[in-house]
């Protein structure tokens, strides 16, 4: 790319822009609003605003542009870029060979920010016009129970919205009050399509929903589970956070956006077949609508979620600071072939026409783009509610087949080590940005008098630190690690 005065990215500037960045192929002043997206990150923009933006080019329909919608103090950064882009935002993808290429992204209509008008925000989702209503509200949204995997009734914002119908905190009162509001005015209900890391997302999302509403309204609640549909989804782009560097590169070569996102080229969305109001052709772009949706999502969490975890937190430990320098660590990188051979994959069901072998060379060429730089920080951000996701499901499959668990328990103690020290073995200061970091931090600060303490967090770990095998093989890394033996070290041994 080469460098240029800067246009400020608005719509009045699009055709002023520098000719290599895409521009919307469609009239952007005449999207219209079909979508309402809860939880604007770089993931929605990269992947389900990215797929809207090539189904208008591609199809001339748009009918499907996404009103976003932020739940959360922090969202307000966002909704203040897409005030001042007229919506608009760059996307670039970095490519492994260095290219990138930009494209600018039309689908967005607008943005509210909930705790400002929360009536403005439950009559958008009410509006006939809207029939999908998407969210990517991370796994701690969901608010259920790790260990149990039950609705957390007890969560005070749930509450708070039981007796403030009109003004929620959290997503299921939206979902309650534009539902309702759609029956009683005798519309058809939206589909609700979570797109977030969890397996069976969209049965989550119906059970937790249910949960909610039963504790105060039973035939709605029947309703609901009768007229609305949730259909699970697998999602898949690496999307890094965007840094001042990502920022200051776009501007020099021409486009002054002062939140693009960056990705990896490569892009996967599989969605279940199942909706209640119409469905957009997303088929025509990319995307797959198949009948079971679960072993796509069993194999990319197992794999690739997981997978980054095992780089993030035996990594960090490490003193690494990257995915690609982790995977560029010849015992980390085969560390987690290995791990991905030994221990994933014979947990995993057949999928129609993928090679979990070339799936797992695909990761590992993806892992290594230097130009992502997806940092560990990153990764390791919220394990309590990302690894009985991506890993214990593993762990427990595996210990009820008698198979080997030694890396995943390796990743453990990583952990464990990591809530600890909060600092690398090389003494480099690592933080912990979890919900439960004092929780966390607590028990594994008892690990020199209990060594099982950080395993005995059932929340987190339900009840895998009775199990003798699983808790032996942990406790003897865990010792290890405590005695500066170093990671990488141990990481070969593991990856014989
Ligand atoms: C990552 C995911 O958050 C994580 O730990 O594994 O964000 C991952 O990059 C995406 O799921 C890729 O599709």
């Amino acid at each position: 790319m080469q460098s240029q005065t800067s246009i400020l990215l608005n719509r009045a500037n699009l055709s002023s822009l520098p000719s290599d960045v895409m521009r919307p192929a469609y009239d952007v002043e005449n999207v219209q609003t079909g979508i309402v997206h809860i939880g604007v990150g770089g993931f929605h923009r990269a992947h389900e605003a990215m797929y809207v933006d090539r189904l208008m080019a591609k199809t001339g329909d748009l009918s499907w542009g996404i009103c976003g919608v932020g739940l959360r103090e922090n969202d307000r950064a966002m909704k203040k870029v897409f005030d001042e882009q007229d919506n608009l935002y760059t996307l670039v993808e970095k490519h492994n060979d260095g290219a990138r290429s930009a494209s600018v992204i039309g689908a967005m209509t607008g943005f509210l920010m909930a705790p400002d008008d929360p009536q403005a925000v439950i009559e958008k989702m009410a509006e006939p016009e809207v029939r999908i209503v998407s969210l990517t509200i991370t796994e701690g949204g969901y608010n259920f129970d790790a260990s149990t995997g039950e609705f957390i009734t007890t969560n005070p914002d749930v509450i708070h919205d039981i007796e403030n119908p009109k003004q929620p905190k959290l997503v299921f009162g939206y979902l309650v009050a534009a539902l309702k509001k759609r029956k009683e005015s005798n519309i058809k209900p939206f589909t609700v399509m979570s797109c977030d890391n969890i397996q069976h997302n969209g049965h989550v999302l119906k059970k937790m929903l249910l949960a909610y509403i039963e504790l105060f309204d039973q035939s709605f609640a029947t309703w609901v589970n009768e007229n609305v549909s949730f259909p699970n989804s697998m999602v898949d782009r690496i999307t890094p956070a965007t840094t001042s560097e990502d920022i200051v590169t776009l501007e020099a070569h021409g486009v002054k956006d002062s939140w693009p996102v960056v990705c990896e080229p490569f892009d996967q969305w599989v969605i279940e077949d199942d909706f209640c109001n119409t469905k957009p052709s997303f088929d025509v772009v990319g995307a797959q609508f198949v009948n079971d949706v679960a072993p796509y999502e069993k194999l990319k969490l197992r794999m690739l979620n997981a997978g980054h975890s095992v780089l993030g937190l035996v990594g960090s430990v490490a003193g690494l600071s990257t995915i690609h320098e982790s995977v560029e660590a010849v015992q980390l990188k085969q560390l987690l072939s290995v791990f991905m051979e030994k221990e994933v994959m014979p947990t995993l069901d057949k999928v129609e026409g993928i090679d979990v072998f070339d799936y797992r060379d695909t990761l590992l060429s993806r892992f290594s783009n230097p130009f992502i730089k997806d940092t560990l920080a990153r990764i390791c951000l919220e394990s309590s509610a990302k690894l009985p996701v991506f890993l214990l499901p593993t762990v427990r499959d595996n210990l009820a087949a008698g198979r080997d668990v030694s890396i995943s328990a390796l990743v453990v103690a990583c952990w464990a080590y990591y809530s600890d020290k909060h600092a690398s073995q090389d003494g480099k200061p690592l933080e912990i940005n979890d919900v439960l970091a004092d929780k966390l931090h607590k028990a594994a600060k008892e690990n020199e008098v209990d060594a099982l303490s950080f395993l005995k967090l059932d929340e987190v770990f339900g009840e895998l630190a009775k199990n003798e095998v699983f808790a032996g093989c942990y406790h003897s890394h865990l010792e290890r690690i405590y005695q500066n033996e170093p990671v990488l070290l141990l990481s070969e041994e593991l990856a014989k």
